[in-house]
């Protein structure tokens, strides 16, 4: 029996992705700022409702060049809660994580702790929209502008999240984006930062083709982090498929809830008012008294029946190895973040997940 994977890839029609293949193979012109680059990075802005954007080649690589074009330094105030890359981006330029515990009812950075760690090195926030969860975006922006701090949001899991009719790419002074596999969009591998203005769209376009301002002018310490022409095609063609996908995720969504709202010891997010899900995760969370098993041994038996859920995101990024000498990586300051990090469990959640996946998902949960 085929496992049910916590993912599956939207893929683009082959037939339709080889047509755009052809054209690139005739105008031999394959990557470096080519039509298809352009007209993703349009047809993006008019998706995601945002202004200007520059397309990448992952997204870990927009949460570097962000915080390298924005030239921070010193403190950066994030969360543990997330996938790896966020932190490892702030580690990268050189600059010291400090971590601040979750609010449990979002998984997101908990505003009211901010303010206590923020110092004379403090330069900058990097929330996370975990789960594509919409940050407290008011409040984050008040401290930061009371603190004069930048805010980058690792929007990673946010593609198409919006509040009150507003992208909340829109929050912040940038926001990157992960088009990797296993998002909600995808073009195989590939990322985007998202700005207000023209001008930090043209220094940040600079940063990702080495700093190169023209053939002889190198403005800064650029790095190569350019998409290419035929994963820009790919993701031509998904965008056109997206909302589809998305809607057959609310539909589990919704399937999720009705079967699991009443299973003691079972909690999960439901849908925030306002605000325009892209349902990327169904993260559940176990507590073993209630349950009578442990957030463990329900992973392990969901992997031995076949449905391979996935534990996003334990362990906390503090307590990798890197991070857990640093004085706010203790556990006593971020009991939340461990919380939920030692109960959650990802469900499979994608646009291809049919009725027997389903059932055997659920049943695995109510057993
Ligand atoms: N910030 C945040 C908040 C993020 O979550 C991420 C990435 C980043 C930044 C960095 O963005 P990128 O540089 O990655 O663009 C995955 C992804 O690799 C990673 O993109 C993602 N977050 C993270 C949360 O999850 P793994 O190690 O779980 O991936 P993997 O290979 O185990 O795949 C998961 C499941 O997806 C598999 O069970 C099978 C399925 N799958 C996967 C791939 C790659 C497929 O069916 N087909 C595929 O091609 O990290």
């Amino acid at each position: 029996m085929k496992p049910v994977l916590v993912t599956s890839p939207l893929l683009p029609n082959l037939n339709e992705f080889n047509e755009l293949l052809q054209e690139i193979w005739d105008s031999k012109w394959i990557t470096n700022n080519g039509s298809f680059h352009r007209k993703l990075e349009a047809a993006l802005c008019e998706y995601l409702k945002v202004p200007y954007i520059s397309l990448f080649t992952n997204g870990t690589l927009p949460l570097l060049t962000a915080l390298q074009s924005l030239r921070i330094t010193g403190e950066v105030i994030t969360t543990p809660y997330s996938f790896v890359a966020t932190t490892h981006s702030i580690w990268w330029n050189g600059c010291r994580p400090v971590f601040v515990d979750i609010d449990p009812s979002t998984g997101n950075i908990d505003p009211d702790r901010i303010e206590a760690a923020i110092t004379p090195k403090t330069t900058a926030i990097m929330p996370v929209h975990v789960y594509g969860k919409p940050c407290d975006t008011r409040r984050i922006k008040e401290i930061a502008d009371k603190y004069g701090l930048k805010v980058i949001y690792d929007a990673a899991h946010a593609f198409g999240v919006e509040v009150d009719g507003e992208s909340v790419l829109n929050a912040g002074d940038l926001s990157t984006l992960s088009f990797h596999a296993t998002k909600v969009y995808n073009t195989i591998e590939g990322g985007a930062i998202v700005m207000h203005d023209p001008e930090t769209k043209r220094r940040i376009d600079y940063l990702k083709n080495f700093g190169f301002a023209n053939e002889v002018e190198v403005v800064g310490p650029g790095i190569n982090s350019k998409m290419d022409e035929m994963r820009s095609a790919y993701g031509l063609l998904n965008l056109k498929q997206v909302d589809a996908a998305i809607e057959a995720r609310h539909q589990v969504a919704i399937r999720y809830r009705e079967a699991l709202r009443d299973v003691e010891g079972i909690t999960f997010f439901d849908d925030m008012p306002g605000v325009r899900h892209n349902y990327s995760y169904f993260p559940i969370f176990v507590d073993a008294e209630k349950y009578g098993m442990t957030r463990d041994d329900l992973y392990f038996k969901m992997k031995e029946n076949g449905v391979l859920g996935r534990r996003y995101f334990y362990p906390l990024i503090s307590t990798f190895s890197t991070y857990r000498g640093l004085p706010s990586a203790t556990k006593e300051n971020l009991p939340q973040a461990h919380k939920m990090a030692d109960s959650v469990v990802c469900l499979p959640m994608h646009h291809a997940l049919s009725e027997e996946d389903l059932t055997l998902t659920i049943s695995q949960i109510l057993k």
